[in-house]
């Protein structure tokens, strides 16, 4: 399988504040952003023009911080993160999104904000992309069904929109919902799950600095096929609790019922934190296979965010609460 390599950096563009910097970071950072020039236009990206396109071209315009959380970990190339894909809105085979994700539509784009939050409403995303910090950040995203990738996202944290909009007294979880649309998903024309896709999160791990909400990969819009416009990207948890595409952001008191728990609760259960420990009722959670790489790595705790999360969950046996 052919491998994405970076285009070499001249050294003209190295500046003095960089060479105080590891190089490697310094080449991970920057480079990045814009690697994905390399995707053949039109066909990966959302075609350009939209109105909350325009503010997110302005704000990725320039080197955007960069957050390396996945240590000296290769980053999956664009190929592979953009055509090997779990998006059942689109279908269960893996190529199915790259294969299908061009007829979701994402202009306009409106995100629902409701329930215990001071300030709530239905939002053009323009409006909420405007008044964001963006920033990139590598994180490793370990899928239930054991494979792995190294993602460089850019997005902003997920604590800063909801901070934004004021918590009441009674927050307690956040549910959020993706699009629905089965005229043109075609997935959801089956009843794999029942759709829309929902998800949740505790309010302390939404609070959480590193429960992000994307907005793009490698330095450019986000690719239809991992949830444009707007997605979640939870690090430490299993893949399918970073909800894609989503509509709606709903801050409630009672503990939800998300759609993979309600479809099989063994499985897929509420909290579906990394851990090798806790075996899937069909297959050991022990190692993972990194899309890209020959072999398998070791599963880390948490995904290797532990120092960050544990604290979130020490008074829990996570046997019980997978
Ligand atoms: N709306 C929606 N979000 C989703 C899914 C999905 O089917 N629908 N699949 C999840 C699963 S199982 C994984 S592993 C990740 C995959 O994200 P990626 O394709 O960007 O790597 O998206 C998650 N978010
Ligand atoms: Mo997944």
């Amino acid at each position: 399988m052919p491998r994405y390599r970076y285009p070499t950096i001249p050294e003209s563009e190295v500046t003095p504040k960089a060479l105080f910097e590891s190089r490697r970071k310094f080449l991970r950072g920057s480079l990045s952003l814009g690697a994905a020039a390399t995707l053949a236009p039109g066909l990966l990206l959302p075609s350009k023009g939209f109105a909350w396109q325009e503010v997110l071209e302005n704000r990725l315009d320039g080197k955007l911080p960069s957050h390396d959380w996945a240590g000296d970990e290769e980053l999956t190339s664009v190929s592979d993160i953009t055509s090997y894909n779990n998006f059942y809105e689109f279908g269960t085979g893996k190529r199915d999104p790259e294969l299908y994700a061009h007829r979701l539509e994402t202009d306009p784009w409106s995100l629902s904000l409701e329930g215990e939050l001071e300030k709530t409403g239905i939002y053009k995303l323009e409006d909420i992309l405007k008044k964001q910090k963006f920033e990139e950040r590598i994180y490793r995203l370990r899928c239930v069904e054991a494979w792995s990738m190294v993602i460089p996202w850019v997005g902003f944290p997920l604590v800063d929109l909801l901070k934004q909009h004021g918590l009441t007294s009674r927050s307690k979880y956040v549910v959020f919902e993706a699009v629905y649309d089965p005229e043109r998903l075609r997935g959801q024309r089956r009843s794999i799950i029942e759709w829309p896709y929902r998800e949740a999160l505790r309010i302390d791990e939404a609070m959480h600095p590193l429960a992000f909400l994307a907005v793009g990969l490698y330095g450019e819009p986000m690719p239809n096929q991992n949830g444009a416009p707007i997605r979640l990207v939870v690090p430490w948890k299993y893949g399918f609790k970073s909800i894609k595409s989503v509509v709606s952001i709903k801050v409630v008191e009672d503990k939800p019922v998300t759609s993979w728990e309600e479809r099989n609760p063994e499985e897929y259960g509420f909290y579906a934190n990394v851990n090798p420990n806790v075996e899937h009722p069909r297959w050991s959670q022990a190692r993972e296979r990194r899309i890209g790489e020959r072999g398998r790595r070791e599963t880390l705790m948490f995904n290797g965010y532990a120092d960050e999360v544990a604290s979130l969950y020490s008074d829990m046996d996570l046997r019980r609460f997978y």
